[in-house]
């Protein structure tokens, strides 16, 4: 029995030492330990050895046992450890490496167009505000004098929520909401989105852009006008920019004006980009009409002003010289990226 202990702890203490795995480790403790091991298979055969010497036998089988757990939880200690070294080795990170650059993005033309003007008014004194794109009829036409069947009103030309409610069709809404509440002098530009129901092509869509002025005081007069938008236009499009106003109509201005720059391309001479005329229209403007002062409880006897209003697109697309609005729309990462 004591040699049949020895051979089996001998066995045993040697497989453990070449075992270098958890499943191998696995196997050697069911081999021995298990309950179809072969120290059980041992236990089983104390009933044949006489009762005086259960003890000692006991005692064998008990130190076989307890010698080759020991073994076990070693060469189990052992194997973890190296798989640790192993694992650590092999994560190793190499902080040298360079790292990856994340895409940086940068802003869409039309608001680097929309920041430089805004530069330019708020050097003049300007505050810029905005207001709801979602409008009430009165804000967007009866307070700028274009009264219920007034032809800019058609439903063709714009977006309607309900029969008092509509998308904007400029940001003078924002302008007269100032009127309203705030006493004389005003300087404001409203930069914002605007709607109108029109088909898409190269220099039409139904969501574009719009930058409007308002200047109130009292003695404003349209020299101020012309004054400050021949500033304006120095400032945007170089400093030998000249300017001329031709006559136009507006409902909510009179007189009114639409203004053109010499073309900052040609000089004046004539290209393709002011198709050969040497002049490009850039905004319409005028001096507030007086209905349009007293319906936001301004007298217009104590005060003048004037306004005007620039499509923020078509100053993008005169300043990139591209040739399609619809760019501006697409998202095409190979265009945007050009700005
Ligand atoms: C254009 C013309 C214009 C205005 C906008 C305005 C605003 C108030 C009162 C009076 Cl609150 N006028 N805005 C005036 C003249 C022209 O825009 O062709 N824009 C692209």
């Amino acid at each position: 029995m004591q040699e049949k202990l020895v051979k089996i702890r001998e066995e045993a203490l040697a497989k453990l030492n070449a075992a270098d795995t958890a499943e191998a480790l696995n196997e050697i403790r069911l081999a021995y330990l298990g309950k179809k091991g072969q120290l059980t298979e041992v236990l089983k055969g104390m009933r044949d050895v006489a009762p005086e010497d259960r003890p000692k036998v006991g005692e064998w089988v008990n130190s076989t046992r307890k010698a080759i757990e020991d073994k076990l939880a070693a060469v189990q200690k052992e194997i973890g450890e190296k798989a640790l070294e192993v694992r650590l080795k092999a994560e190793t990170v190499d902080v040298t490496l360079p790292a990856k650059l994340p895409r940086i993005g940068h802003r869409h033309p039309n608001t680097i167009a929309l920041e430089e003007l805004e530069r330019v008014f708020i050097g003049m004194g300007y505050e810029v505000v905005e207001g709801p794109e979602v409008e009430y009829d009165y804000y967007n036409f009866e307070a700028l004098n274009i009264p219920a069947n007034h032809p800019a009103k058609d439903e063709q030309d714009t977006f309607y929520v309900n029969d008092k409610i509509l998308l904007r069709t400029q940001t003078s809404p924002v302008q007269v909401r100032v009127m309203e509440k705030k006493k004389p002098p005003i300087r404001i530009v409203a930069p914002g989105r605007v709607f109108r129901a029109d088909d898409v092509d190269a220099t039409h869509s139904p969501s574009f852009h719009q930058v409007e002025g308002l200047v109130i005081d009292k003695n404003i007069t349209f020299s101020d006008l012309k004054g400050t938008l021949a500033q304006f236009a120095r400032e945007l499009f170089g400093q030998d920019t000249k300017v001329k106003f031709r006559p136009h109509h507006f409902p909510f201005t009179e007189p009114s004006a639409e203004m053109d720059v010499s073309c900052f391309k040609c000089g004046g001479k004539g290209c393709r980009m002011c198709k050969g005329s040497g002049w490009i229209e850039i905004l319409g403007c005028g001096m507030v009409h007086p209905k349009v002062l007293k319906m936001s409880g301004i007298d217009p006897e104590e005060y003048s002003g004037f306004a005007f209003g620039i499509g923020l697109e078509r100053i993008t697309l005169l300043k990139y010289e591209i040739d399609d609005m619809r760019l501006l729309y697409e998202n095409d990462e190979r265009f945007l990226k050009q700005f």
